[in-house]
């Protein structure tokens, strides 16, 4: 049934892509948001009651009691359809991760043109953990070593998953008396494919715990592979600044868009358009120059590492195509929408799908191949350039460009509050003691067009920026907060409340730490275990005052990694809606998301809920937060006590107030009524 056809302002808060979507329906362009109004989703499917894992069904089970033909009940179903999205995710984010070793080992053989050991440090102490020799050897020696033994952890049979042991003690013990210590990246995604095909796994607490076990594989495994071969192929990221949304793409320059999660072949195109023979090329045709932009998490993997501007998140890739701005948008794995390859057909853009595992109706594919890497890239911006000449009418919205400080990663915090001989997470763990810092929340995941694009991400930081929570993101979470000036330093200024302001102008951070892709999610897993290693906050990730949200969630892969967090003990919250919720005509079959909760937090210590209001994530957020604090006896929260300190207090005296007197206020001492009067937050 057809649902009402919603606004742009209603679709989007984003200006920019408002703009666009005028545009879209001017020319008769269908976008993801169109086709979400037009189709609404199956009720029985989206609450994880429809089976079609063999062919004596589809079977559609509409209250609890019923049972599909080979007798399975709601809550089987339900647990099979969720422990398969996870074991999707997980080959997702996995497989990206063994994409990437095989290029470390191309490169540690000198048969990977173009790339090279670049954080020798790092693959030290990689090696290290390990177990390989690191003295004496040549870097490339130890990197094709270490490629091996990540390779060899992809098809581990027995034992565990090594980077689990970088888990809080405790935590590893509750994985193995459950039972759910990954044995091997691969064989957890097998494993749960086997164990909901039909006639097998039939409890659907045993089908969850697989899941578990499945995703802890991800996280632990092949997104933490993904991210610390990336830091060792392309740099460990550090700040930069940077610019986004979609005016970065430029009037007269050659605009080459890179689009999907892997930056294997974007770090190489980074080099290409810095090729002074194509910069004379692309001269020699009129434009000015050439500009590279990313959408997605590939955005974010350059973003984080090189500074190249970003076009957005998710929901940008097709506003994108539609400014006419774009010569070649070069796309490999993951979130690339199929409506690209008909939307490219109204414009001059070629859409080149490069990666051996997606071809798409109306694309060049010009498969990529990391051998020849450096060679495949000029070729590619080659392509892009004499493409400029096929130009129609260009409309790029430049007025809402925003500048973001992003590349916080997890080695860059540590150096952050320690510098370099002494990295330590103490100054972050003494904040959340005091209760300068409320505590700390991850914002993560997608855009869906059945929400207002960014709206809820933007809120719910908003919010905890205010309640003092340190709030870190990854992927198109982390672009959304980048479009509307969250990611800058001065945003402590404008939205955190007085602790959190104290510790942004100490540390000289934007209260939002943008900490990557969504592989990256496993830096979170990090820091979160660097926490508790450095004590006084609890000896497990689920006493810390931490909660994870994914609030326009709709991939299979922020399914795995919402599991896995959970497994790792976080208290986890989508928006949006829930795959296992029991449709209203269905009474009592919540049984599997009541596990998620109830009994996952029992056994785990972290809970999956889906919630749908955004008041209520903040609300939930920060009543978990107040939970872990109490039970940790730290002190109350209580914001009155911070923020007589720092910039904004030096900014905001007036110089009417006698100097004594503002001293006084500033350094400590009891505020008189001239100088508190005009230093009241402006919010
Ligand atoms: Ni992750 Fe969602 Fe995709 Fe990145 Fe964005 S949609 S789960 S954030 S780009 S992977």
């Amino acid at each position: 049934m057809a649902k009402k056809k919603r606004t742009p302002q209603e679709r989007t808060i984003d200006p920019a892509v408002q703009k666009m979507l005028e545009i879209a329906e001017q020319m008769a362009i269908s976008t993801a948001f169109d086709r979400a109004d037009m189709l609404a989703p199956c009720p029985i499917g989206a609450d994880g009651l429809c089976c079609k894992n063999c062919s004596m069904g589809p079977c559609r089970l509409v209250k609890e009691g019923d049972r599909g033909i080979c007798g399975a009940t709601v809550s089987t179903i339900q647990a099979r359809n969720f422990a398969r999205m996870v074991a999707a995710g997980a080959a997702a984010h996995s497989d990206h991760g063994r994409d990437l070793v095989l290029t470390l080992k191309a490169a540690a053989n000198g048969e990977a043109q173009g790339y090279e050991i670049r954080d020798v440090a790092k693959l030290v102490k990689l090696a290290k953990e390990a177990g390989i020799e690191t003295n004496g050897r040549t870097k490339e020696e130890i990197a094709n070593d270490l490629a091996d033994y990540y390779l060899s952890l992809f098809g581990q049979q027995e034992g565990e998953i090594l980077m689990t042991h970088r888990a809080p003690e405790v935590r590893q013990k509750i994985w193995r008396e459950q039972g759910v210590m990954p044995r091997g990246i691969d064989r957890e995604v097998v494993d749960t494919l086997h164990r909901t095909h039909i006639g097998d796994d039939q409890e659907a607490w045993h089908i969850l715990q697989g899941a578990v076990r499945t995703a802890l594989g991800d996280g632990w495994g092949g997104s933490m592979i993904a991210t610390d071969v990336s830091d060792i192929l392309f740099g460990i990221p550090a700040p930069n600044v940077s610019k986004i949304n979609l005016g970065v793409l430029q009037e007269d320059m050659v605009n080459i868009v890179v689009h999907g999660h892997e930056p294997t072949l974007s770090a190489m195109l980074v080099a290409a358009t810095q090729d002074p023979e194509l910069i004379e090329l692309a001269h020699s045709v009129g434009a000015k120059g050439i500009n590279l932009a990313g959408i997605c998490c590939t955005s974010n993997e350059i973003l984080v590492r090189q500074g190249i501007p970003s076009v957005g998140n998710f929901l940008q890739q097709e506003v994108a195509l539609i400014t006419g701005a774009v010569e070649a948008m070069i796309v490999d794995v993951q979130c690339i929408m199929q409506s690209l390859g008909e939307i490219s057909q109204h414009f001059h853009t070629e859409l080149i799908t490069t990666s051996p595992k997606v071809k798409i109706e109306g694309a060049t594919h010009l498969e990529f191949d990391e051998h020849h890497a450096l060679d495949q890239a000029k070729e590619l911006v080659r392509r892009a350039i004499e493409n400029f000449k096929n130009r129609k009418q260009v409309y790029i919205p430049k007025e809402v460009t925003e500048e973001l400080v992003p590349g916080f990663s997890h080695e860059y915090i540590d150096y952050a509050m320690g510098g370099t001989y002494r990295g330590s997470f103490r100054p972050l763990n003494d904040a959340i003691a005091a209760g300068r810092l409320r505590g700390v929340a991850a914002i993560v995941g997608c855009n869906n067009p059945r929400t207002q694009q960014d709206s809820y991400h933007l809120y719910i930081a908003k919010k905890l920026l205010e309640n003092d929570v340190l709030v870190v993101e990854t992927g198109c979470s982390a672009l959304a907060s980048g479009k509307y000036g969250l990611l800058q330093g001065e945003a402590a200024m404008e939205y955190a409340g007085p602790g959190l302001r104290e510790v942004c102008e100490a540390l000289g951070i934007p209260p939002i730490l943008h900490m990557g892709s969504c592989v990256d999610n496993s830096r979170i897993l990090t820091v979160l275990s660097q926490m508790v290693a450095e004590g006084g906050i609890g000896d497990d990730i689920s006493e810390l005052p931490a909660v994870g949200l994914a609030p326009e969630w709709m991939s299979e892969k922020a399914i795995s990694i919402g599991t896995y967090c959970m497994a790792s003990g976080a208290y986890v919250i989508f928006g949006g809606h829930s795959p296992v919720r029991g449709s209203a005509k269905v009474s009592g079959s919540d049984k599997v998301a009541r596990m998620m909760i109830e009994g996952w937090e029992e056994t785990y210590g972290g809970k999956l809920e889906f919630v749908d209001d955004p008041d209520e994530m903040v609300r939930k957020t920060l009543e978990h937060i107040d939970k872990k604090r109490k039970a940790l006896k730290l002190a109350e929260y209580d914001p009155s006590k911070f923020g007589r300190s720092g910039d904004r207090r030096i900014y905001q005296v007036p110089v009417d107030v006698p100097l004594a007197e503002r001293e006084a206020y500033l350094y400590g001492g009891v505020p008189t009524e001239a100088a508190e009067a005009t230093t009241k937050p402006a919010s």
